[in-house]
């Protein structure tokens, strides 16, 4: 009565071809595709290309499901509240930030193929497999944005980006290369993504092939396709701004807002949601779409959100999904860093938004 099937890794399975048969148990309707066997798939439609970039990405999901484990039991752990050291942004470290970039550090690290890791926790890059010659990706992160929202329970989120070593950085990495590696624009990016860890556990990434997002299947401790091929949608009806900041807002962004408020962009009457923690307000705008603004204001004359963990992630993202992402007039990916932990102000959103933002320069 069975065809008696074998699915390889790499080779997802044709569940079509179970329609001849009584379907099992309802979790078997529909394809179980892992991140995993996604990267690898993904992986086999660039010719040459070894395991060591999805090796690599394994060590960020493999951090992702160690920090969910923790965020999800945070009430009931020593793991809130404070770790009281100071953090290189000035902002106090809660503990989950401490547990959560030690995680990606070390997930990462004992990776071959990393020779740079930046983090937003650390003051400078870190440079792993020193003059290995397989060392020739870096990995810059923000192991948990939107901390300061963990103690009430709001949705936080990991922020990271892949790029390539700078091409002139040879194998003998000193500081000064490692440093070089990181401060890349991000048009350089090959891979970015997110984790948000809020009413369910969501890895989006991309790697230059369109946006997919996995949900973490906590039953089976795998990150299963949730959403295939992200697209934004050219319009939505959700505005996303700390609107308290709004009096020192730049004109431009002023008068964007307005016109949002207005209804006078497509036509549209906008509502408002903001969380307060980027990785889910982009995730919602991703989803759902409309825009997500951090204008410079006048306690963060840059923005506040990081241009090299932050901003070239979600703007990545964003693009590869069909949106827009700007630094002012200027698209974010195309900003050459010139510190680690340089601010931008940053708005992303779908097509007509983006269209109406960029008119009000
Ligand atoms: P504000 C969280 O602290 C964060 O870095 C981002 O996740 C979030 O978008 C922003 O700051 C919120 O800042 O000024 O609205 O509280």
């Amino acid at each position: 009565m069975w065809e008696h099937t074998h699915t390889t890794e790499t080779t997802p399975f044709d569940w079509h071809r179970l329609k001849s048969v009584p379907p099992m148990n309802d979790f078997l309707d529909h394809p179980i595709l892992t991140v995993q066997q996604h990267i690898l798939r993904e992986q086999q439609k660039f010719p040459g290309s070894s395991g060591e970039f999805s090796f690599l990405l394994s060590g960020i999901t493999l951090a992702a499901k160690m920090i969910a484990a923790q965020v999800q039991r945070a009430g009931l752990t020593d793991i809130l509240g404070t770790h009281g050291d100071i953090n290189v942004q000035g902002e106090v470290q809660q503990k989950l930030d401490v547990y959560a970039n030690k995680v990606l550090l070390h997930c990462l690290r004992i990776r071959e193929s990393v020779a740079v890791l930046a983090s937003e926790e650390n003051e400078q890059p870190l440079t792993v497999h020193n003059g290995s010659p397989n060392a020739r990706y870096v990995v810059v992160f923000d192991p948990l944005d939107g901390s300061s929202n963990i103690d009430v329970a709001v949705s936080v989120g990991t922020t990271f980006c892949i790029l390539r070593r700078d091409p002139s950085s040879d194998q003998t990495s000193d500081e000064e290369e490692s440093l070089r590696d990181v401060l890349q624009p991000g048009t350089k990016i090959i891979a970015a993504g997110y984790v948000v860890y809020g009413s369910s556990t969501i890895l989006v990434y991309s790697a230059g092939n369109g946006v997919h997002g996995f949900t973490l299947d906590p039953a089976i401790g795998a990150f299963v396709m949730s959403h295939e091929n992200i697209r934004i949608p050219d319009q939505g009806k959700y505005y996303s701004v700390n609107e308290s900041h709004s009096d020192s807002f730049p004109p431009s962004d002023k008068q964007f807002l307005q016109q949002v408020r207005q209804g006078k962009v497509g036509n549209q009457i906008y509502a408002s949601r903001y969380v307060g923690s980027m990785v889910s307000d982009i995730h919602r705008t991703l989803l759902k779409g409309g825009v997500f603004m951090y204008p410079p204001t006048a306690s963060h004359s840059d923005g506040k959100l990081r241009l090299v963990y932050e901003a070239n992630p979600i703007a990545f993202l964003v693009e590869q999904a069909g949106g827009e992402a700007l630094s002012g007039k200027i698209r974010v990916l195309d900003i050459v860093p010139e510190s680690i932990h340089q601010r931008t102000p940053i708005v992303a959103g779908g097509k007509v938004e983006m269209e109406a933002y960029r008119a009000c320069w």
